[in-house]
């Protein structure tokens, strides 16, 4: 899924080698690992080594500066490929059809990616990492688990490029899936390959024209004319979040308003119910105020004005305004329609004709957004013509204004300019009467006032209408009783929410299943039992320019009889928006192959909802909205059992790429500090490689000339700037496990974060010294032996709290997705067991399967040093044991020459050289300890340390 579906096709075909960082020519970007000359190749079986068993102690202190370069390493490129071949082999991760539903569930769905031709980039990776990590818990939890990968693979890019080059869409599309999968495979992810889909294939699609077929016979699908986005570049129409400043998106092609014939989706039904239900799910509030926004549920009335003749003699004409402030009644001095309001021909004089029409065109020219825009100055013309206000009969003059939506409300407004900010600016602008009619301590007698308060200014003689010195809540109330008692308005909830505008004029997409008969050009469903209606093959992409679809070329397709009455008929050639497919896409997961039904209503039973949905927050509203519409309609037609598809979503952060530090250049060429006092935008910026930059301070300078001052900062990962980073090329040099832990270990998991190489060399060097302790010190030539440096002893106290410490930790913060505190548990760990002169197997095997969900490959190598003859991925993930949680440490007395002088903080059971080291780093303690000469120290462990000194000590100071 994508919301930015640029075309990228990756050109160049080299790759940063790992052995050298010297570029290597013709090594296949498509193939994540290709031979390597790095390390001697040995074969590794998934059997048991039997070595495991012998005693070996692990003698790091000994590692001589010669294997300093191969003690970085450990082959991550051999177990990487074996256990991905075993996984595949062995199918390790099928979810079969048929589990047992006496056990617990666990679906946990990433948003599936737009397999655009620029493959992966290393955004994907975190979120499925993420899920990946919490997919492998449950599993070793004992819950069944469906954690799946498909493509959202219809849209404009494939067909942009067919126009270009002319290959077929398909071509290019399925082309970049097998990339796209490839890259997915090289880094571990437990999927479910055996359910992978397409929304490009007919045994997909057919269920999306099934579901559109389900919302035609219930008049949710309907066909309107409506004012589009119609770019005449692309020859198509777009969708309202597809223009941004009245160009395309795609392309930045201008973009104009222009009403023609559309399908619609009716999802303004469902409103009130996508409101209400937000409150039960476990969503981030952000995104759930983002849908309550989108939805924009608004209370007022509808309230009544009679047009008035050039005389100021009441018309049969009426305009209706829609309000949400009914208590500011009185206060309306003017009143606004918009250029496109239906009504507006019939009043406008013929003296205003003129300007109206040149103004109604100026505003056609102008998205939504522009035209709502706070900020932007408001604009209008008078039409000539009066309404009069039915509060109190006064003759108030009719604006057309562009800041009045045609598409919200009743396209009309009445104006308050003393309490509307807006309404405000307009008055001020054009010299309208501005009539205050709340008060509050807050409002001063010349300035708006949008708040509420206590009415003024607010009665009539002539309607009997008086709601003065009432609230405006009180006042809104009664206004509302009295237009709805005499006939001038009445009560009414409004919504910002728009149908969905459901065709594109494009031939990449689901062919939308509908007959027009020429006769009559009446709209009928194509039957059920065709269904899929497949897209016909089409040499010839480009927009035909007329609006009309590339499908209207397939005469023989679109040409066709109605099978009821044998009547002449053509197919609807507009297609289906991109976000159909991915609307429904997670029902599919549960039962992919079914050809009778969408979904088996019991497999759909048990595994509803997705437990977790993770994906970017650019999907708050449109994707999330949509399938909760056409979830909502499903499960009113009995397809589903639940109300709501996602229980919980997350949204991963996004990455910035690699810091940039920014200096600037005058016209000679010389630098400019960056804390100039001129401006800077008036000298040329440069960009400064890492290597010539220091920190002074707290900020960063020239390495050559530390007076000049620099920018650092962090952008958005993208082509134009250079700081892309493919994943493939992380893979390559550090390995899917290094990649994996690095992206969780960045921050936290819902917050922006920057790439920094040095940081994946850092997790890379604490999964090498994983290694190394477990498999023990490379060999001269820097390979590592078979087998482990594990022994059978029994763990001591020590080694027991470590461990437990660690399992509590990795299990809590996973489950709260707080993956990089979990890897800080860790490396504690790892750090601790340096210090141990042996590696029990009853604390590293438990600790090899805290490790597998980050880091699964690794993990299953040592597993199957450890002995074991299969895959980790259903072994109990191990428990914590609260007795070695406890706190275990105490505070020691120290005394120096026996006088007692301060005390520490120690673990209990903590060595005299431990004790006497952090006597020694004691702030207090130290004074007198440094620079001294000990003449011995006396050890009661859990009692007393008493360090006594020579006496013929002279102080050293230091300081
Ligand atoms: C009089 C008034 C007085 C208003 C006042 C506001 C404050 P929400 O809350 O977003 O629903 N409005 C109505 N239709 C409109 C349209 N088609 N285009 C632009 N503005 C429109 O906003 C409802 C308010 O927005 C309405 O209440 C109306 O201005 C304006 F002190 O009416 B109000």
């Amino acid at each position: 899924m994508s919301s930015h579906q640029i075309l990228q096709f990756r050109s160049d075909p080299f790759v940063v080698s790992p052995c050298c960082l010297h570029i290597c020519p013709k090594v296949s970007p498509n193939h994540p690992f290709p031979s390597l000359p790095f390390q001697r190749r040995r074969s590794h079986h998934a059997g048991v080594r039997s070595s495991a068993k012998k005693k070996t102690h692990c003698n790091l202190k000994n590692e001589t500066p010669a294997t300093e370069t191969a003690k970085r390493v450990y082959p991550f490129h051999e177990i990487e490929p074996k256990w991905q071949r075993y996984w595949e082999d062995n199918r390790t991760f099928r979810t079969p059809d048929d589990v047992d539903t006496s056990k617990p569930k666990f679906y946990v769905l990433d948003m599936f990616p737009y397999p655009s031709g620029a493959g992966l980039h290393v955004g994907h990776p975190l979120g499925y990492t993420a899920t990946d990590i919490l997919a492998r818990l449950r599993r070793m939890q004992g819950y069944n688990v469906l954690h799946p990968m498909g493509w959202d693979a219809f849209g404009l890019p494939a067909e942009q490029y067919a126009i270009e080059t002319g290959t077929h869409p398909k071509t290019t599309t399925l082309k970049n899936i097998d990339r796209f999968r490839l890259q997915l495979k090289s880094l571990g992810f437990s999927y479910d390959w055996d359910r992978e889909l397409s929304t490009t294939e007919p045994d997909y699609y057919k269920w999306t024209q099934w579901i559109f077929l389900q919302l035609y016979k219930r008049g949710l699908a309907y066909q309107a004319e409506v004012p589009v986005n119609w770019c005449p570049a692309l020859g198509t129409v777009l969708a309202n979040e597809e223009v941004v400043d009245g160009v395309s998106e795609r392309g930045g092609h201008p973009v104009i308003r222009k009403p023609m014939r559309q399908w619609m989706l009716k999802i303004t039904a469902y409103a009130d119910r996508l409101l209400e239900d937000l409150d039960e799910l476990e969503w981030p509030e952000s995104i759930k105020e983002m849908q309550r926004n989108w939805i924009g549920r608004s209370e007022g009335a509808e309230l009544d004005f009679t047009v008035l003749d050039g005389e100021g003699q009441e018309t049969d004409k009426g305009i209706t305004v829609y309000t949400t402030r009914p208590d500011t009644l009185f206060g309306a001095t003017y009143m606004v329609v918009a250029p496109e309001h239906h009504l507006l021909s019939y009043f406008v004089t013929p003296e205003q004709k003129q300007q109206v029409e040149e103004y109604k065109d100026f505003a056609s020219r102008k998205s939504d957004l522009e035209r709502t825009e706070l900020q932007k100055e408001k604009t209008g013309v008078f039409t000539g013509c009066y309404a009069k206000n039915p509060a109190n009969g006064e003759a108030i003059p009719i604006w057309v204004a562009d800041y009045v939506l045609a598409s919200y409300g009743t396209g009309a407004i009445m104006a308050v300019p003393a309490h509307d900010t807006r309404d405000n600016e307009f008055a001020l602008k054009y010299n309208i009467p501005i009539k205050w009619v709340v008060r509050n301590e807050a409002s001063s007698s010349d300035e708006v006032y949008p708040g509420m308060g206590i009415i003024e200014n607010s009665s009539s003689v002539e309607t009997g209408l008086d709601i003065n010195q009432l609230s405006s809540k009180e006042a809104a109330l009664k206004v509302i009783e009295w237009a709805e008692r005499t006939g001038n308005g009445k009560k009414k909830v409004n919504y910002k929410l728009r149908d969905w505008l459901f065709a594109r004029q494009r031939y990449w997409g689901e062919p939308i299943p509908i007959l027009i008969l020429d006769e009559s050009g009446e709209t009928i469903a194509v039957s059920e039992s065709e269904l899929p209606l497949t897209l016909p093959e089409l040499n010839d992409f480009t927009p035909t320019g007329t609006g009309e679809p590339p499908l209207s070329k397939a005469v023989s397709w679109v040409n066709t009889v109605d099978p009821a009455t044998g009547k002449p008929a053509k197919r609807e050639t507009s297609t289906m928006p991109q976000w159909a497919g991915s609307c429904w896409y997670y029902l599919r997961f549960m039962d992919p192959k079914n050809p009778e039904a969408l979904v088996d209503k019991e497999k759909e039973k048990y595994w509803s909802p997705v437990d977790v949905y993770v994906g970017g927050a650019e999907h708050a509203v449109l994707h999330l909205l949509y399938s909760r519409f056409w979830h909502k309609v499903l499960y009113d037609i009995g397809v589903v059992s639940t109300k709501e598809p996602f229980k919980c979503v997350i949204n991963q952060g996004i990455i910035l790429g690699e810091v940039q530090y920014t200096a600037w250049k005058d016209q000679e060429g010389n630098y400019v500090s960056a804390d100039t006092e001129e401006r800077l935008n008036e000298y040329q910026q440069v960009t400064i490689p890492e290597d010539k930059v220091m920190k002074s301070g707290d900020h960063f300078v020239l390495k050559e000339d530390a007076s000049f001052r620099l920018i650092p900062r962090a952008y958005k990962m993208s082509k134009s700037r250079g700081n892309v980073v493919n994943p493939d090329d992380v893979v390559l040099e550090y390995g899917a496990d290094s990649l994996r832990l690095y992206e969780m270990f960045m921050g936290p998991f819902r917050d922006s974060k920057t790439w920094n190489t040095s940081g994946i060399e850092g997790v890379h060097r604490f999964l090498a010294r994983t290694w190394r302790l477990v498999i023990g010190s490379p060999q001269p030539d820097g390979s590592f032996k078979d087998g482990t440096v594990v022994t059978d002893d029994e763990p001591t106290l020590e080694q027991l709290r470590s461990l437990h410490k660690c399992i509590a930790k990795v299990t809590e913060e996973i489950e709260s997705t707080r993956f990089n505190t979990g890897i800080s548990g860790m490396m504690e760990f790892v750090n601790a067991a340096y210090k141990w002169n042996n590696q029990p197997r009853g604390i590293i095997e438990p600790f090899v399967l805290l490790l597998s969900p980050y880091a699964p490959h690794m993990a299953e190598e040592l597993w199957s040093r450890l002995g074991h003859s299969s895959s980790l991925a259903y072994e109990s993930f191990p428990k914590a044991n609260p007795d070695y949680l406890k706190d275990t440490t105490i505070v020691l007395p120290v005394q120096i020459n026996g006088k007692t002088r301060g005390t520490i903080e120690v673990e209990e059971g903590c060595s005299e050289d431990e004790a006497f080291s952090l006597a020694s780093q004691d702030k207090k303690l130290e004074k007198y300890l440094d620079g001294q000469s000990i003449k011995k120290r006396i050890y009661v462990p859990g009692k007393i340390l008493n360090v006594i000194l020579n006496k013929t000590n002279v102080k050293v100071t230091t300081k």
